[in-house]
């Protein structure tokens, strides 16, 4: 049995963790600072692990959190193209100061390694798909420049002081417990939430863009698997984790219309700053470095994701 500490645990990737964890009979620490997570995503587990309200900028808490810990999940960040745009020393703050708080302290308590939730974003809009981990990254949004300066700190903290660090580019990942109601909220759970109560959702731009999504099964698990992955092929590394198919938004709402039996149509509003057209990923190297595969294809991720917010 292992101690894994979560940051971000309240949100809905870290919660996601932390009930697998649990699930495997694994020893759970998590702190949040509920500025995006919720507390209610962790009702039903908040006895079953030691759970702290700490913010990443804080130096002394991550110290404190580190303490006996074997590996760290690194998911809590401000995740949002829009809302980096409009505050990007508040993204910065979090998605890489708070970063490099929480790698200082993971060093100083010799955790065996940390995974981190690294972005797609990385990417920008080069033309050429799929996105591989060898190309140069142009990321637009400031949210995508934290997300990368991140994976560069992961990287030189191996180099610096043999901190084992893995960095998981998620694509676009989506599920249960995603929060609907911000503005900054990912597409796929303001989409299924409005069309379930019968409203009309509102595509930004001609609905043309694609997305690598990912259920978050999947991010779960390659997570998991970035824990224990031999050091010689993981440890200083970046690794895409998506499925390897990618939908528009127009396929998209096709495909959501008889999930969530909603028969009207779309709006289409301007398009979004700092957004990127397509986004599709290769997954061979976490195929061949983690035995990552992903186990729930969007498809199904959709259904299952429709199902839990039917039911709420
Ligand atoms: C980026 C990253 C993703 C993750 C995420 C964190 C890319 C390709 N992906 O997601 O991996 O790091 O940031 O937030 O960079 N949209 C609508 N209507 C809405 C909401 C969104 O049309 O009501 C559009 C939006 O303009 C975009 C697409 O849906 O074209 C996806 O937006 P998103 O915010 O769900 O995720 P994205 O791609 O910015």
């Amino acid at each position: 049995m292992a101690l894994y500490l979560i940051s971000g645990i309240g949100g809905f990737i870290g919660s996601s963790l932390a009930r697998e964890l649990l699930s495997r009979g694994e020893q759970v620490r998590g702190f949040d600072n509920f500025s995006t997570g919720k507390r209610e995503n962790l009702t039903e587990i908040l006895d079953l692990i030691d759970f702290r309200e700490a913010d990443l900028g804080d130096l002394a808490a991550m110290h404190a959190a580190c303490g006996g810990v074997d590996f760290v999940l690194h998911q809590a960040a401000i995740p949002s193209v829009p809302k980096s745009v409009l505050d990007p020393l508040g993204s910065n703050r979090a998605n890489v100061d708070g970063t490099v708080n929480l790698l200082v302290a993971a060093r100083d308590a010799k955790v065996k390694r940390v995974v981190y939730a690294a972005s797609s974003s990385a990417y920008g809009d080069t033309p050429t798909l799929p996105k591989i981990e060898t190309m140069k990254p142009d990321p637009i949004s400031p949210y995508a420049v934290a997300k990368l300066a991140s994976e560069h700190y992961l990287i030189s903290f191996y180099r610096c002081y043999q901190l084992e660090t893995v960095a998981l580019r998620y694509f676009n990942i989506f599920g249960p417990r995603q929060d609907p109601t911000s503005p900054y909220s990912g597409v796929l759970a303001k989409f299924i939430t409005v069309m379930l109560r019968g409203e009309q959702p509102t595509i930004f731009g001609d609905g043309e863009q694609s997305r690598d999504f990912t259920y978050i099964d999947n991010a779960v698990e390659a997570n998991l698997l970035a824990c224990k992955a031999p050091a010689s092929k993981a440890a200083g590394q970046v690794f895409n984790v998506a499925t390897g198919h990618r939908c528009t938004l127009n396929e998209t709402f096709k495909l959501l219309q008889p999930l969530t039996s909603y028969t009207g149509q779309p709006k289409y509003g301007p398009e979004r700053g700092g957004d990127i057209k397509h986004s599709l990923a290769d997954i061979s190297k976490a195929e061949a470095a983690l035995g990552y595969k992903p186990k729930v294809d969007f498809q199904e991720g959709l259904r299952r994701t429709v199902e839990w917010y039917r039911s709420r």
